[in-house]
Formats: structure tokens, C-alpha cells, sequence
């Protein structure tokens, strides 16, 4: 009997261990517990021993019995516990790190716009925003260039109508600030502006940012000296700077500014066309016509006038030769910055 126990409860522990369904348990139980079960035809034997061997073989089969029934009862919850979630089956350390999201970043021109406009904030210039439709009057008439002036072909105008432009430049922004402040004036205005113009170094839409100061006694060594803390601060310490003279309708005297060839240090480069030098911006002294038409004493006040595009300078730090990866907003470009 001990024996016939014994590789019961073997066979019990083997195809408990094989159970992977609730069916298959219920089955097992039948098996050995049920009515036609093994263990119950073992009791049905007792029959056979004699009364002073019963209640030892009785004890010994209930205490068997109880073992399987808790043995089933086990396996059911456990079975139970794998069917719910991760947290509820308590194999999730709630103390380990998280997944990180992939995290975005700026826009190598928004870092950009950032890093020029600190710059010039630090340099006392404040920073002024305006509307991208713009009039024509704002955008040429009121910067000295009438309808007839030759320097309108200059730009290529996305126009709305005869008198609604898309802005060519951030130039109107600093005549609507002048019209609105009297002087002494110290901006800057980076923003989109729109030029019908399009190949690896010109795109239809940009971003500029041009910067005037208008005050007492300002003069090109002024000019000189916010340009060249500004070059410094922005391409590095030892990049050098040189003033070529120039035309603009909106200043006078004009000046473009070039910087030494941040590839090549000046030596001369495929980047520099061998120059040495690096064109990245224009500037000059406030044409006094134009303060005539926002009620500026032109006897009383001098000032100074700037503009770049953020795009060239960006594409100058960085090294980048192409406009229109700035736009086609693919990450394995963008992931660079
Ligand atoms: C006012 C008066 C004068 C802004 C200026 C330039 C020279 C200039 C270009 C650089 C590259 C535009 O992005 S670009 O194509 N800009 O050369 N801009 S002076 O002069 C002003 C502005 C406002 C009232």
C-alpha cells in the first residue's frame, strides 16, 4: 500500500508539473480525487484490510489526499497570477529606469536666431518683431527705394497685390519701430522674409536678421565695434573682419563685411573661393532720407544699419553647403545639432 501511495503522488507531482491550463488541472484532479479516481479506488480497498489496520492506511491516505488537493489548489492561483498583468504577477521592478522617449531639439536655425539675438541683447540692442505681409510702402518706399529705383530688381518681390508684398527683408520692422519711438533707438529684427529666389544658396523664404541704432554722435566706429564683438562672440575670438565698401539705398555710407575663412583660417579654400575671406553681411550709416520719412532729425541723429541672413551664418559656422537641408527637415540632418 505505502508503496502504491508512494508512486501515486509520483505520478501526481509529474503531471502537475505538465498542467498548463486550468482543463488539464481539472483533469488531473479527476484522475487521482474523482470518484472513479486512484486514490478513491485505494480507499474502496480498505475493505480488504483488517479492522485494526484501517485506521493507520486511513490516516495515511487522508493525509496523502490533503497534499494533492493543496497541491492543485497552488498550481490554480498560480495560474491564475500568470493570466493578469506584469505588475500584478510581481515581475515588474518598479525601481528600474524608465524608456526615454526620443527627445526633439531646436531647429539648427532657431538655435541660431537664439544665439545671435543673446548676443546682441547683451550688446544693449533690443529685439523687435513685425508682419511678414507687409505694404510696399514699408518694405521700399519708406527705405529710400521708390517704384522707379533700379535697386527693386534687386529683389525678386513675391507681391499680393499692387501694394502688398511679402516682406524682402526685416527692414520695415525697424521703420515701424522709428515711427513709433522717437530716438535714441537700438534694435534688432530677425525674422522670415521672402525672396523669389531659389538654388543651393538661396531659398524663397529665409531668415534675417538686421539690427539699426539710432542715438547722438554714432558713428562707423560704432558700427565697427558692435560688428566685429559680434563676429567674435559668434565664429570665435581670432576671426578677423573686413569692411568693403558698398551700395544699399538705405545707407550711406555701405559697407559688406567679410571674415576670415572660418575652414581654412584665411589661408585660401574650395569654401572661400581661395580668398581667404567670407562675405556674411551688409551694412553702413542710416541714409538721412530715410529718417525723413519717419520724422527723425537727421541733424541731431546719426545711426548705423546691419543685416544678415541667419542661414549663410549658420551654414558658414557649421560647413554646411546646401540651403535647403535647413528645410527638408530630414532628422539625420537636423540630428547634428
Ligand atoms: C533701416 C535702415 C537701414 C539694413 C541693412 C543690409 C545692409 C544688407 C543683406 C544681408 C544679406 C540682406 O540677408 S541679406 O540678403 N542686408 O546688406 N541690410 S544695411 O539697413 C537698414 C535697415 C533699416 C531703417
Amino acid at each position: 500500500m505505502p508503496t502504491s501511495l508512494a508512486k501515486i503522488g509520483k505520478s501526481f507531482e509529474k503531471d502537475l508539473q505538465g498542467a498548463t491550463d486550468e482543463k488539464r488541472l481539472s483533469d488531473i484532479r479527476v484522475k487521482y480525487l474523482g470518484k472513479k479516481g486512484l486514490l478513491t479506488s485505494i480507499r474502496k480497498s480498505f475493505r480488504e484490510l483488517s479492522p485494526e489496520e484501517r485506521p493507520a492506511a486511513g490516516k495515511e491516505l487522508n493525509s496523502v489526499v490533503s497534499k494533492l488537493e493543496k497541491a492543485l489548489e497552488e498550481k490554480k492561483s498560480q495560474m491564475e497570477l500568470e493570466k493578469g498583468s506584469s505588475v500584478e504577477k510581481g515581475w515588474i521592478d518598479v525601481t528600474l529606469p524608465g524608456k526615454r522617449p526620443p527627445l526633439g531639439r531646436k531647429h539648427p536655425i532657431t538655435q541660431t536666431w537664439e544665439e545671435v539675438t543673446r548676443i546682441f541683447m547683451g550688446l544693449g540692442f533690443d529685439v523687435v518683431e513685425g508682419p511678414e505681409v507687409e505694404l510696399d510702402y514699408y518694405n521700399f518706399e519708406a527705405l529710400n527705394i521708390p517704384k522707379d529705383h533700379p535697386a527693386r530688381d534687386m529683389q525678386d518681390t513675391f507681391y499680393v497685390t499692387e501694394e502688398v508684398l511679402l516682406r524682402t527683408h526685416t527692414s520695415p520692422v525697424q521703420i515701424r519701430a522709428m515711427e513709433n519711438h522717437p530716438p535714441p533707438i537700438s534694435i534688432i529684427s530677425p525674422g522670415k522674409v521672402y525672396r523669389c529666389d531659389a538654388d543651393i544658396t538661396h531659398s524663397p523664404m529665409f531668415h534675417q536678421v538686421e539690427g539699426l541704432k539710432v542715438d547722438k554722435n554714432i558713428s562707423l566706429a560704432d558700427l565697427k565695434g558692435v560688428l566685429e564683438e559680434f563676429v567674435h562672440q559668434y565664429f570665435g575670438e581670432d576671426t578677423k573682419l573686413r569692411f568693403r565698401p558698398s551700395f544699399f539705398p538705405f545707407t550711406e555710407p555701405s559697407a559688406e563685411v567679410d571674415i576670415s575663412c572660418v575652414m581654412c583660417d584665411g589661408m585660401g579654400c574650395r569654401v572661400c573661393g581661395h580668398s581667404g575671406w567670407l562675405e556674411i553681411l551688409g551694412s553702413g550709416m542710416v541714409d538721412p532720407e530715410v529718417y525723413r520719412f519717419v520724422g527723425y532729425d537727421p541733424e541731431n541723429w546719426t545711426g548705423f544699419a546691419f543685416g544678415m541672413g541667419l542661414e549663410r551664418i549658420a551654414m558658414l559656422k557649421y560647413g554646411i553647403d546646401d540651403i535647403r537641408l535647413f528645410f527638408e527637415n530630414d532628422h539625420r540632418f537636423l540630428e547634428q545639432f
